[in-house]
């Protein structure tokens, strides 16, 4: 094992196994027929390029990014509505396997990019053959078309760096504000849709036993 996948290690274990807990508390709420707020869950450990990139950009020396470096391990929560947001969020302050240590709140104030999500830092314990050791992980919930928009950024970012031309500039501001309202309007007929989605699992768990 080299000294990457030594230090790596740890990390890529908290990340399945807070996959499986995550992705359980779904599953709880389908199984009480209840609107769930979490509609799925995804997981990664940022891969060595990234680290070396952010550790350069942020002036983080390399044995300091254990404690600096808060996303090594890095977790996503996507919900349908604004609402469930703060609802997941009370899910995790109600957890007694991690220890929240920092939220950041990028919905009530958005990034200048645009970004918007919502961030919680945890220290997650993980269990080896050699003692428990203790990583920080970054959780970010956020609803669906705060994650399209974030996606969208995030790949275009690759291309430019950073520095998008002031015309793709001004196409990101209006699809981040056009996904705002979309969050807006899907917020509106939220009980509609929940109904319609209770309904649709009572549905197909009646046809599975037949
Ligand atoms: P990747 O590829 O997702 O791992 P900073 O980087 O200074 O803004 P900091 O202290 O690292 O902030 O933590 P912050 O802001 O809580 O979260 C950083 C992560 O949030 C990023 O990780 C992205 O995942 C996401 N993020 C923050 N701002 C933006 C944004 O403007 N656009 C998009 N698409 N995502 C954002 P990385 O390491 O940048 O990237």
């Amino acid at each position: 094992m080299n000294h990457w996948e030594q230090f790596l290690a740890p990390y890529k274990q908290a990340i399945d196994e807070l996959k499986i807990k995550l992705k359980g508390m779904r599953s709880q709420f389908e199984q009480q027929h209840i609107h769930s707020p979490i509609e799925f869950v995804t997981g990664r450990v940022k891969p060595i390029a990234s680290i070396l990139d952010k550790a350069q950009q942020k002036n983080i020396p390399l044995d300091k990014i254990e404690t600096e470096m808060q996303d090594i391990a890095g977790l996503r929560m996507m919900c349908q509505f604004v609402d469930d947001i703060e609802t997941v969020v009370k899910l995790l302050r109600k957890r007694n396997d991690f220890r929240i240590i920092e939220e950041r709140n990028y919905i009530s104030n958005k990034k200048p990019s645009g970004y918007r999500s919502y961030h919680v830092v945890i220290e997650y314990p993980v269990q080896t053959i050699l003692g428990e050791k203790k990583i920080l992980a970054e959780i970010q919930i956020r609803t669906l078309a705060m994650n399209f928009w974030a996606t969208i950024e995030h790949s275009l970012n690759y291309k430019y760096k950073g520095q998008f031309p002031e015309e793709i500039n001004k196409r990101l501001q209006g699809a981040a504000e056009a996904a705002f309202r979309l969050d807006e309007m899907m917020s509106q007929i939220k009980e509609e849709i929940q109904e319609a989605q209770v309904y649709f699992t009572k549905n197909k768990e009646a046809v599975k036993k037949l």
